[in-house]
């Protein structure tokens, strides 16, 4: 544990590096050969997922903002003060800062898989912030959660914003849901914000956007691999790729090989043919309905739910039951 000021304290559970040699390895011997999202995060990739964020085809963040604007104050009443609001997978920290004057918690804990940058946003927090405790946390939030002992008993509330629900395969979200469950246990709350179904040509602009920022992120991916783990990606020789598969109700991102050609990392080779993926991402997309019924297989009973004006996000109050 390292102490940044009286009121920021940094807890390391980073993963080690293996565990992206591994999930490389493992994720390209399938036949669809596949590499799990939370890889993008580097600090370039996050870099790049908060351009991604300022795109204007992508709604996600504006739609966000407007709602947590317009309700903290019914949040509030929900939450009451003194809370221990807990954020996983939380970047740069925004959203939160919309809710923090009206819930008033007792303590923020920030997690995410990038130190430095979890570090940096702890600072900037702590500035903006200078009441609040931060107990920042490095982890990866799709294993099990683990909070410090020195953080707070009082009521625990998770914020998961952004719909970063939406990239879990929805089989996974009920066993998610009961590890937040255990770190806030029964009376605890979940506030969440999740991408509805809507029209398929806004999702599909949203994840091609124009400026190309999304395809730099996916495509940051090789680089990462050639970085990191000794491979040799060109990637010039592949193409991002995500469409809306309306069938199974999700974003797909794929990186497209351009050619027939071999890859090799740390000292194995990878055959790609002209046209075959990588699949990287799936962004699911969640009519109301379906969302509480996952919620409530997970142990969580449904509060409210409140929505935008064109129906394209919605944001979900849950208690652990
Ligand atoms: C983090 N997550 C919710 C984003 C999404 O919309 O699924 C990640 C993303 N990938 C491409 N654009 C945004």
């Amino acid at each position: 544990m390292n102490s940044l000021n009286q009121k920021v304290s940094f807890h390391d559970f980073q993963p080690e590096l293996e565990s992206l040699r591994e999930a490389v390895f493992e994720g390209l011997s399938h036949k669809q050969k596949q590499i799990p999202p939370k890889f993008f995060y580097n600090e370039t990739g996050s870099a790049l997922f908060e351009k991604i964020l300022e795109q204007p085809e992508y709604y996600i963040p504006n739609k966000e903002r407007e709602l947590l604007r317009q309700y903290s104050d019914e949040f509030a009443k929900l939450i009451e003060p003194d809370a221990v609001l807990i954020e996983p997978g939380s970047g740069s920290c925004e959203k939160v800062q919309l809710l923090l004057e009206s819930l008033l918690p007792h303590a923020y804990v920030p997690m995410d898989i990038s130190s430095d940058f979890l570090m940096q946003s702890a600072y900037s927090m702590s500035r903006k912030f200078p009441w609040l405790n931060i107990y920042a946390v490095c982890l990866d939030f799709t294993q099990e959660m683990i909070l410090p002992h020195v953080v707070p008993q009082d009521r625990r509330i998770v914020f998961i914003p952004g719909s970063s629900l939406g990239n879990f395969d929805p089989l996974e979200i009920p066993l998610f849901l009961c590890s937040i469950h255990r770190l806030v246990g029964k009376g605890g709350g979940l506030l969440v914000g999740i991408d509805r179904k809507k029209d398929h040509s806004i999702l599909n602009a949203a994840y091609n956007d124009e400026a190309g920022i999304t395809a730099a992120f996916n495509l940051n991916l090789l680089d990462r691999i050639n970085n990191e783990i000794d491979g040799t990606f060109n990637p010039d020789n592949f193409e991002h790729y995500a469409y809306y598969n309306d069938q199974l109700g999700r974003i797909e991102m794929h990186l497209v090989s351009l050619a027939d050609q071999h890859v090799s990392i740390s000292g194995r080779s990878f055959r790609f043919q002209k046209g075959e993926t990588i699949h990287t991402e799936n962004s699911y997309k969640y009519r109301p309905e379906e969302f509480v019924n996952l919620a409530y297989s997970g142990g969580f009973k449904h509060h409210k739910t409140w929505s935008d004006n064109e129906d394209y996000f919605s944001i979900y109050f849950f208690e652990a039951i």
